[in-house]
């Protein structure tokens, strides 16, 4: 008797809880790569977010259980100057999508805990403002890389 009145109370939690889609339920992650840079310099992470929900949503950041620190950055050009900045939120538009690729946003990987090496797989969890998230697996590339070496795999 006991059990089934827990499992009756979980059913109307879950339910409950289903009213209000998290933005990572609308969210599709693609094109997921780590440029791995030698020694101990950070690596950028970079993914295509595409989101199918009817709402806006926005990219805050990420963790890792491989890397100490994970930052959320933009890297622009003034002139022949190259700098990177902090982004607070990278806005997600709904039916649309966002596109972190080297020289623009991209997720900034320190302090590795482990060597990363090309041909790895790491599990970034991206977060999003509303506090949901998305595990999703990078791969590890060369410092050479330009994109994720995927464009063209099952097509
Ligand atoms: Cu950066």
């Amino acid at each position: 008797m006991k059990s089934s009145t827990l499992s009756f109370l979980l059913a109307g939690l879950l339910l409950t809880g289903g009213v209000h889609a998290s933005a990572a339920d609308h969210v599709h992650a693609s094109h997921a790569w780590i440029r791995v840079l030698p020694g101990d310099l950070p690596a950028g992470a970079y993914v295509t977010l595409q989101n199918d929900g009817d709402q806006p949503v926005a990219l805050s950041g990420a963790s890792s259980t491989v890397y100490a620190d994970v930052m959320l950055h933009q890297s622009s050009t003034a002139g022949d100057m190259s700098r990177m900045t902090m982004v607070d939120a990278l806005p997600v538009p709904a039916h649309g999508k966002a596109v972190l690729a080297p020289a623009g946003y991209h997720l900034m990987l320190m302090q590795a805990n482990a060597p990363v090496k090309p041909g790895d797989t790491v599990r970034l969890t991206l977060s999003f403002t509303d506090g949901s998230t998305l595990a999703t697996d990078f791969i590890a590339r060369p410092a050479n890389a330009m994109d994720a070496g995927d464009d063209h795999r099952g097509h």
